[in-house]
């Protein structure tokens, strides 16, 4: 017994948990989020623009004309509010019909199982590492559940984050830095009402509209080209309180949390938190963020943001930054070098349906692992069963705040 409390792995200290389940063209996909206090009201309409948002801009391939994601709540809410139990949610996928018999979960009679068999594995993607490791000599048992499909199940619970952390005023939103080589400004800061324009409508959720139209460009000649890309988002959370996350441990510190969710979305390949990638090439001098005192809100602030928000693995009452950088997805038409997996023959990989670029749909899912991973470092701080209760640790805890050192 004392080896397991010696090995006390992290997810025991989660507050707010998720899981999600589901193929791509299987029937749906199903979230699981528990640790959500009673009493709090969900904005379904928020929850299902929140998906819509993540289908959205240019880049997206035919499936994307197929699904109109929705969340059917199952369990956990009652007459609009939590209940504080485990909350179910189910996403209906429109293309199942057309997969039917090839996704059957019982074995049905005929070529169902090897119809659209998958044998020669896409470099870049799961396809060939999954299929190994699983023992699988069809791909499709792989590829249908490491599809970015399931980060439509993701945006589900990260949209009841949001919902929780809207009650508490902090907020979390996005927009595109880079698609391909075009790049906006480095030195650029983005203000909120620009994040707040770009919500919904720009195809690629680019607040400067002159490298927008360049990103659409790009996008275009990659399309004609057979060819994908790549690029990078920023997620901001604002009004997020000084104290989330610790260095008292490596696995509270709320920057390597943060780190760990942004890299698990599809397709990132490196996470920077502020200007964590530019100031590693700078001088101290110039890296960092001094201390300066408000005396009218009684709060400490920064005179600069290059920290992202986030020091020793704390927050520190500044905007909360962080970047994914993402490759170019792995589906390509233009023809890459691989072997099939069971005849061991070299061959030019074959186009299937895909996806051009999934940069903007990206940013959407970052603000939702961002939003899951504030609202568990909030309810950690700040925890309790129902909302009067998390609102009362929290209204106390910023009087403890305001009257420093008290
Ligand atoms: C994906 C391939 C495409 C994408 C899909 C992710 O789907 P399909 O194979 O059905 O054409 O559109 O993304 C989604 C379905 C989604 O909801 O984001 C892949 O291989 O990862």
């Amino acid at each position: 017994m004392g080896v397991v409390a010696l090995f006390t792995p992290c997810y025991t200290r989660r507050m707010l948990s998720f899981h999600t389940a589901g193929e791509s063209h299987g029937q749906a996909l199903i979230t699981l989020v528990e640790g959500i206090p009673a009493h709090l009201a969900v904005d379904f309409e928020f929850i299902d623009n929140e998906l819509r948002r993540r289908q959205k801009g240019n880049g997206r391939g035919g499936r994307m004309k197929i699904e109109r994601d929705q969340v059917r709540f199952l369990s956990g809410v009652r007459q609009g509010k939590t209940l504080g139990s485990p909350i179910a949610m189910m996403i209906e996928n429109r293309d199942w019909p057309n997969w039917e018999e090839i996704m059957s979960v019982r074995e049905i009679a005929g070529d169902a199982a090897t119809k659209r068999r998958v044998t020669r594995p896409r470099p870049g993607h799961t396809d060939l590492s999954g299929s190994l490791k699983f023992n699988h000599t069809d791909a499709r048992n792989i590829l249908e559940r490491s599809s970015a499909r399931e980060t439509a199940a993701r945006v589900a619970a990260g949209g009841m984050a949001k919902v929780f952390l809207r009650a508490f005023g902090v907020e979390v939103l996005s927009h595109t830095t880079a698609i391909g080589s075009v790049r906006i400004p480095e030195d650029f800061k983005v203000s909120w009402d620009q994040l707040e324009a770009v919500r919904d409508d720009d195809v690629v959720r680019c607040v400067l509209p002159e490298f927008s139209d360049a990103m659409v460009k790009e996008i275009e000649m990659a399309q004609k080209d057979g060819d994908t890309l790549g690029g990078t988002f920023e997620v901001i959370a604002r009004n997020v309180p000084t104290g989330l996350g610790s260095h008292t441990a490596w696995d509270l510190r709320l920057d390597g949390r943060l780190a760990q969710a942004i890299m698990s979305v599809n397709a990132v390949k490196a996470v920077e938190i502020g200007e964590g990638v530019r100031v590693a090439f700078s001088r101290g001098s110039l890296a960092h963020d001094e201390i300066a005192y408000d005396t009218e809100q009684r709060r400490f602030y920064r005179l600069s943001n290059r920290a992202g928000g986030i020091e020793g693995g704390i927050s520190n009452g500044e905007d909360v930054r962080v970047v994914g950088y993402l490759k170019p997805i792995p589906t390509l038409k233009k023809a890459l070098r691989s072997v099939d997996m069971i005849s061991k023959e070299p061959f030019l990989a074959q186009h299937e349906r895909s996806d051009t670029c999934t940069v903007p749909a990206a940013g959407v899912i970052g603000e939702a692992m961002v939003a899951l991973v504030l609202a568990n470092a909030f309810l950690e701080k700040f925890g309790g069963d129902s909302m009067q209760e998390v609102t009362r640790n929290y209204e106390g805890y910023l009087t403890q705040l305001r009257e420093y050192p008290g």
